[in-house]
């Protein structure tokens, strides 16, 4: 790993264009192993591999290549009296992170990844880099995020990025396997729509035919009235902002795991979050811990989330020196004093009903108040949700009250009328998840191609 990392490092500085060299037909070659699959016990075996060359290293009459395929690393040993002058020869013209095809046969070395490395007969080369990247696949140091933006598909062959985007895999599947096996229905919404949901965050506007449409800030309404058919849904796909302001932890675009359920309150699916989060930080511990251990972060769980009332949350800050007005939202002062108290995840409920939206339930003995809930991780806002107003007379009333027009939302009040069921959810941003199970600092790094007001592209 040493002489890859410094073998990286030589290359990377050099980023001349080289002369392209003809490419090989893929035709019937097809991977036999993995780098997953590759064992000391395969010795003397013949095999297929493919990958792109994370480094070459020559030593006298020696090359020695290690490319890496999805899985891992594979070395390839090329010695110049067993390969022949032709493929030697062609062996010195790769470069860094051309793709390549390699058959040989597989030979026992305890030093090589996975202990064994693979004898190239023949070598195809697929796919030539004819510039090397300014990106160094091991440094700790790197160039801008927007400058490795700019090329984010090479940017994303870096160790540390595929570490990210593995537990990015096994927390979407966590996810989505815990609420499969706990009866919840899998749907989705439309993406384009034709009223707000979500307050505070402005929509983008598009031309849907010949009438003004939306892309969908979250799909609130439409998995609150899918509960009366299917009881219990979720929902994992893309939620838009148009975010005014950059920050660390906003994207326009990011996945959102929403979750509804009919016949509970607010308390349920709290309970239904914190065992959400619970087991995907297991699973991800459990499956992850090599890519843990590449970005040097342990994920925590407190032994129990804590429910601070909003009421308590701000006598906690007063005693800190910290004032919020009653009413007002927590700004990033203060909830970096909370983060310092509390730096894992903690909820804070019962919102003042101004705070929230629309559909928020009020409390029934303090309607000032609201039957809501934040999970936050430190300073980090990860989901919010509640119990939903679910009688139409009340949500009239609720939409009239936070300045929006009941017949925009003509289409979603006319369902209520059929016998809608009380009923609970939350949303979950799934890139701030990921932040706090990967201790990423910019959501952008959790996130294959973001979308800010700066990056339409890639
Ligand atoms: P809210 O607007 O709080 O609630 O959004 C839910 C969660 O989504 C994440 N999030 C974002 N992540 C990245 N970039 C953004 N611009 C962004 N905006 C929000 C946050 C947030 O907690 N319909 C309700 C949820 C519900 O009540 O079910 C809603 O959308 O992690």
């Amino acid at each position: 790993l040493s002489d890859l990392k410094a073998e990286s490092k030589k290359t990377a500085v050099k980023q001349k264009k080289r002369v392209e060299i003809e490419l090989d037909e893929l035709g019937d070659w097809r991977r036999t192993h993995y780098s997953s699959n590759l064992t000391p016990e395969l010795d003397g075996q013949g095999c297929v591999v493919f990958g792109w060359i994370a480094s070459i290293r020559h030593q006298g009459n020696i090359t020695f290549l290690v490319i890496m395929d999805k899985d891992g690393l594979i070395q390839v040993t090329a010695k110049k009296d067993e390969v022949g002058e032709e493929l030697y020869e062609k062996i010195q013209r790769l470069t860094p992170h051309t793709s390549i095809g390699v058959k040989g046969v597989l030979k026992a070395i305890p030093k090589a990844p996975n202990g064994v490395e693979v004898r190239p007969k023949e070598i195809k080369v697929l796919g030539y880099a004819s510039v090397t990247p300014p990106i160094q696949l091991y440094a700790r140091k790197l160039p801008s995020l927007d400058k490795r933006l700019e090329i984010r598909a090479v940017d994303l062959r870096r160790p540390a990025a595929q570490a990210i985007f593995k537990i990015r895999q096994e927390a979407l599947k966590a996810i989505r396997a815990h609420l499969l096996k706990n009866g919840y229905q899998e749907v989705h919404t439309p993406k384009i729509i034709s009223s707000a949901t979500e307050g505070g965050a402005a929509l983008f506007p598009l031309l849907y035919y010949d009438k003004e449409a939306f892309l969908t800030q979250s799909p609130q309404l439409y998995k609150e009235q899918l509960v009366m058919a299917f009881e219990k849904v979720f929902e994992i796909g893309p939620a838009f902002r148009a975010e005014q302001s950059r920050t660390l932890e906003h994207l326009s675009e990011f996945i959102s795991v929403d979750v509804e359920e009919a016949y509970v309150d607010y308390r349920d699916v709290m309970n239904r979050l914190e065992a959400i989060v619970r087991e995907v930080v297991e699973v991800v511990k459990s499956r992850c811990a090599k890519e843990l251990a590449t970005l040097q972060y342990e994920p925590t769980l407190p032994d129990t989330f804590k429910r601070f009332t909003y009421d308590e949350v701000l006598e906690i800050l007063a005693e800190h020196g910290c004032k919020v007005e009653w009413g007002e939202d927590l700004s990033s002062a203060a909830l970096a004093k909370l983060a310092e108290l509390n730096p894992s995840y903690y909820f804070i409920i019962d919102w003042p009903t101004q705070c929230k939206p629309f559909y928020i339930s009020q409390k029934k003995d303090d309607p000032k108040l609201s039957e809501s809930f934040d999970l936050i991780f430190g300073s980090l806002e990860i989901a919010s949700g509640g119990t939903r107003v679910s009688s139409r007379r009340v949500l009239e009333k609720r939409l009239k009250e936070k300045g929006l027009n009941p017949k925009s939302f003509a289409y979603h009040l006319k369902v209520f009328d059929y016998g809608m069921p009380p009923h609970a959810g939350f949303g979950l941003g799934f890139e701030r998840f990921l932040m706090t199970l990967t201790g990423q600092k910019n959501i952008r790094e959790v996130t294959y191609f973001p979308r800010d007001q700066r990056h339409l592209t890639p």
